[in-house]
C-alpha cells in the first residue's frame, strides 16, 4: 500500500514523540535519587591497588587536573584510609608549598594551621570540586598545600587527599556530598536528656550518617542532672546498648562522666554533631577549660549570614587530639538512601522480618507482621519499630 506523504509525515511525527518520550523517560529515570545512589560508588574508604593507583583525585586548578587527567587513575567519591600525617607530608615534600590543616572555612577563605600557627589563608579560585563529588571544595580537617604569603597570610594551592570523613548529602544534586569535616576518626552524637527532650528519631539519623561515613560513632547523653537517675536514663536508651552502640551520660553541669569522655577524645580527631542546645559546645569547654568554646561559637554565630549551616571549627584538644565542634545539623543521614536499604540499618528489624506474612510487609500496617508482634512482645523498642516506620515513609516520599 502506497501511504500519502501527509500519513507518512503523521507516523513520523508519532514515532518521533514516542521516541522523545521513550528518550525523556529514560534520562528522568536515570535521575532519581535512588537510581544515582545505585549507580555511584559507595562512600566507603579504598585501599590502594598494587599498582598504587588509589583514589589520588586531589582538588587542584583545572589546567593542572587536566593535565593529571591521562597519568592518574581516578577513582572518584572515595577517601582513601590510610592517609596519614607522614603521607601527607610526603605529598607536601615534594612540592615548594607547606603543609597546612584546615581549621575553619568561610566562603573563598580558611583558617589553616601551618607548623602550628594558625594562619588566614585565600583558596585558589581555580580549584574546582568537580568530579570528586563533593560540592564543597575545602572542608575543616583537609589537608592543604599552602603557599606562604606572608607570616600570616597564605594561599591554598591544593587539597590533598581525604582519608575519612563526615559528608551529608546535598538536597538537591543527592548523588553529591557536602563535606562537613575531613580526616576525623570518630564521631560523636550528642543529645540531651532534656531541653531539649531526648529525640531518637535523629539519633537513629545519625546513626545511618556515621555507617554511611563508614564512622564509628558513639552516643553521649548530656544533662544528665535533669534526669531522675541514671538508671532512668539506662533504662530509655537500652535499646542502642542491645545493638553494641557505646554510650557516655554525661552533664556539664555536675561533672558526671567528663572524664570518660575526655579519655573518648583524647589522641583522637572527633567529631560532634548534635542539635543545637544540647551542649556540645558546654562539653567541650568542660573537659578542656582552654577550648573557651563560648566566645567561638558566639562570633560564629554573630556571622551566621555569611556560613553555610554546616559550619564547623577544628579545634586541638589536650595537646593530643582535635575537636570538631559542629552547629546543629538535621538531615545528615538519609538523602540519596534507598528505602529498601533502611531495614539494613536496624539491625534489631532484620532479625524478624522474615517471619511477616507477606513478603513485601513495610511493617507499618500489615497484618502477621512479625516485627509489630515482637514490639508487642517487648523483644524490640516500640520507638525503633516507630523511627523505621517514619523513616521509611519520609524516604518513600522524597524518591
Ligand atoms: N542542665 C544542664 N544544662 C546544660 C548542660 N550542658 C549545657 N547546658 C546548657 O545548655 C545550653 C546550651 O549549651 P551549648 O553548649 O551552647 O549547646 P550547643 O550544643 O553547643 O548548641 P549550638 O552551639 O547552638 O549547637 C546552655 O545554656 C548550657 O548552659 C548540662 O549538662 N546540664
Ligand atoms: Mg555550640
Ligand atoms: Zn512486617
Amino acid at each position: 500500500m502506497v501511504l500519502k506523504k501527509k500519513q507518512k509525515r503523521k507516523i513520523k511525527e508519532q514515532q518521533t514523540t514516542h521516541l522523545a518520550e521513550k528518550g525523556r523517560k529514560k534520562v528522568v529515570r536515570h535521575n532519581t535519587a535512588v537510581n544515582q545512589e545505585k549507580h555511584r560508588p559507595d562512600w566507603q574508604p579504598l585501599t590502594p591497588d598494587a599498582d598504587g593507583l588509589v583514589a589520588d583525585r586531589r582538588i587542584m586548578p583545572r589546567d593542572e587536573h587536566d593535565r593529571r587527567e591521562a597519568n592518574v587513575a581516578v577513582v572518584q567519591q572515595a577517601f582513601v584510609a590510610d592517609f596519614d600525617d607522614g603521607r601527607w607530608q610526603d605529598l607536601a615534600d615534594e612540592t615548594p608549598f607547606l603543609l597546612g590543616k584546615v581549621v575553619e572555612v568561610s566562603r573563598g577563605l580558611c583558617r589553616a594551621e601551618v607548623h602550628g600557627q594558625v594562619i588566614v589563608c585565600d583558596i585558589r579560585g581555580t580549584l574546582i570540586a568537580e568530579g570528586s563529588g563533593f560540592t564543597n571544595v575545602v572542608a575543616v580537617g583537609d589537608r592543604v598545600l599552602v603557599r606562604p604569603l606572608s607570616d600570616e597570610r597564605g594561599l591554598v594551592e591544593e587539597v590533598l587527599p581525604r582519608r575519612s570523613g563526615l559528608a551529608r548529602a546535598d538536597s538537591f544534586y543527592t548523588h553529591l556530598k557536602q563535606i562537613i569535616a575531613a580526616n576525623v576518626d570518630q564521631l560523636l552524637i550528642v543529645a540531651s536528656w532534656r531541653e531539649p527532650h531526648i529525640w531518637f528519631q535523629l539519633i537513629d539519623e545519625y546513626l545511618i550518617g556515621a555507617a554511611r561515613n563508614n564512622l564509628q560513632a558513639t552516643i553521649c547523653v548530656n544533662k544528665v542532672d535533669l534526669a531522675g537517675s541514671l538508671a532512668e536514663v539506662g533504662t530509655a536508651v537500652a535499646p542502642y546498648i542491645q545493638l553494641g552502640h557505646t554510650l557516655i551520660y554525661t552533664s556539664a553541669v555536675t561533672g558526671v562522666g567528663l572524664a570518660e569522655l575526655r579519655r573518648y577524645l583524647w589522641g583522637k580527631t572527633t567529631v560532634l554533631a548534635g542539635l543545637s542546645g544540647v551542649g556540645k559546645s558546654s562539653l567541650l569547654t568542660a573537659v578542656e577549660p582552654t577550648l573557651d568554646l563560648r566566645t567561638q561559637t558566639i562570633s560564629l554565630k554573630r556571622q551566621e549570614g555569611r556560613h553555610t549551616t554546616s559550619q564547623a571549627i577544628m579545634l586541638p584538644f589536650a595537646d593530643k587530639g582535635y575537636v570538631v565542634d559542629t552547629p546543629g545539623i538535621r538531615d545528615m543521614g538519609l538523602i540519596g538512601l534507598d528505602p529498601d536499604e533502611l531495614i539494613t540499618y536496624y539491625p534489631d528489624l532484620v532479625d524478624v522480618v522474615g517471619q511477616c506474612r507477606f513478603n513485601n510487609c513495610t511493617h507499618a500496617h500489615e497484618p502477621g507482621c512479625a516485627v509489630k508482634e515482637a514490639v508487642a512482645h517487648g523483644r524490640i523498642a516500640d520507638w525503633r519499630h516507630k523511627n523505621y516506620v517514619k523513616l521509611y515513609q519520609q524516604l518513600l516520599e522524597g524518591s
